[in-house]
């Protein structure tokens, strides 16, 4: 096994960088509860929607769940201790509701509390700065059961739920994240029924992504109030969309998919309002959410995170070759309002997950956002590649996946360069971990997790993700 101390050498010898990142730029990984913590029913942790969902037959590849994942709950010194070998100087977790409030309403668990506190202390002790989100997918079972996301309460429970960790951990947190890809919990989880809770509803899948965005104004207003200096933001998963062709069937597909994808959320949360066509796409499944939220949704952000994957290409017109865009369990579609539009393969490299491989669409999603809409602090708070992967003498080398995040790290120097102020990058993920549908099949980890031993293993990706931060930046192109 490579130890800590090769990342570190091995890093320390690299020259320094054509390609420099600004001074205070934070270098992250990322993961979230559900797919790293496992206990999933220790010390007074309640069940999630993604408990059951897991335990429904068929819902996940293999039947895998994450009741021990990455073990991280039990494993998180051993962690940080990999994060500081790489060098991270930030690290993006979830914080698990059922975890600290099983009911996800009244009572906290103060030993989940607790859990975060002892994660949160480590970090800092180790330089690494915490970063946690509140809200990555694992809803507590129980307001599940009184309705989920399409009701409205729901997010009134998540702002008090925000306002209970805060007062645990506000102290020793500064960067808060609200909610996670409010696009997936909405649309995978009610409208296509392929992640938790597994519903098919498109209307009630749009009341969801409304209460997402309702949770996350009322979630940072409740923070907010109780500590001024902290900078609260939400992570959406923003997409490049283009058409296929110059038609205009297929120019109207794009911006109906860009509407649904970018627009729905990033048109609320700064610029406090839905847009007009997207409203008009989607009024005949009803959706007619009430006018006095927007200014809630409205709050001002100090950071905003995007994560970023791939792109969309998109055609309005029948008979075109089309790709799934998501998992292969879908049957219906998460795409409300754009039921007709085809996604359209290229023929591009694809990673392991069948996602085409194209940094420049991160460049065009970060110059976009500065462009189109209000000035705020950005950060990648997601961005990598899956794939099938097994070790090689002592460790996995992942070429594949050291050419996508090199190929993205420039897309993101190239925005900075022209003007987007970008502060920072977290790959997804730190460690291999549950994949939502996709069970243990996919690996995202900068560390290879052997799920029999638990045993971690740095990849090729980790030294030199290591030497990257080491030296500040990348690399001449060559
Ligand atoms: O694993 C997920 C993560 O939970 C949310 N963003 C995309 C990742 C890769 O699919």
């Amino acid at each position: 096994m490579t130890s800590l101390n090769d990342i570190t050498q091995q890093a320390g010898r690299d020259a320094a960088p054509a390609v420099p990142f600004p001074a205070g730029f934070r270098w992250g990984a990322a993961t979230a509860a559900y797919q790293v913590e496992g206990a999933a029913a220790e010390d007074g942790r309640g069940p999630s929607v993604w408990d059951t969902f897991c335990r429904t037959p068929g819902k996940v590849l293999g039947g895998d769940t994450g009741d021990v994942a990455a073990d991280h709950y039990h494993r998180f010194g051993e962690d940080v201790g990999l994060m500081s070998g790489i060098g991270l100087n930030a690290y993006r977790f979830s914080i698990s509701w059922p975890r600290v409030q099983p009911d996800g309403s009244g009572a906290f668990n103060q030993a989940g509390l607790d859990f975060y506190r002892r994660l949160a202390d480590a970090l800092l002790e180790a330089g690494v700065e915490p970063w946690p989100t509140l809200y990555h997918w694992d809803l507590p079972q129980p307001l599940e059961d009184a309705g989920g996301w399409p009701e409205r309460d729901t997010a009134h429970r998540f702002a008090d739920y925000a306002a209970g960790v805060h007062a645990a951990l506000g102290d020793r947190v500064r960067h808060w994240t609200t909610v996670n890809e409010p696009w997936c919990a909405a649309f995978l989880g009610y409208a296509s029924g392929e992640h938790a809770p597994g519903r098919r509803e498109p209307a009630g899948s749009l009341m969801a992504a409304h209460h997402l965005l309702l949770g996350h104004g009322l979630a940072v207003q409740a923070m907010r109030d109780r500590l001024p200096g902290n900078r609260f933001g939400a992570a959406v998963n923003l997409y490049a969309v283009s058409p296929a062709t110059d038609d205009e069937a297929d120019a109207d597909a794009a911006r109906r998919i860009d509407g649904m994808q970018n627009r729905l959320f990033l048109d609320p949360l700064l610029n406090g309002r839905y847009p007009e066509d997207v409203l008009a796409d989607l009024a005949p499944h009803g959706f007619a959410p009430d006018p006095a939220d927007l200014p809630v949704i409205n709050q001002p952000l100090d950071q905003l995170g995007v994560n970023y994957y791939t792109r969309h290409t998109v055609s309005g017109r029948p008979g075109e070759a089309t790709q799934a865009v998501s998992s292969p369990f879908s049957a219906h579609s998460p795409w409300v309002g754009s039921e007709s539009v085809r996604f359209v393969t290229r023929g591009r490299p694809v990673t392991g997950m069948g996602w085409e491989i194209d940094d420049r669409g991160l460049h065009e999603v970060l110059t976009r956002l500065h462009r189109e809409y209000p000035a705020v602090p950005l950060y990648i708070t997601e961005n990598g590649a899956g794939y099938d992967e097994t070790p090689d003498g002592g460790t996995v080398h992942d070429a594949g996946r050291i050419a996508y995040l090199d190929a993205h790290l420039r897309a993101c120097h190239d925005a900075i360069s022209d003007g987007v102020p970008l502060r920072g990058y977290f790959t997804w993920s730190l460690l291999d971990n549950f994949e939502w549908a996709w069970g243990y099949s996919k690996r995202f980890g900068l560390v290879r997790v052997d799920y029999a031993t638990q045993r971690r293993t740095p990849k090729d990706s980790a030294r030199w993700y290591a030497a990257v931060i080491r030296r500040g930046g990348l690399p001449d192109a060559g």
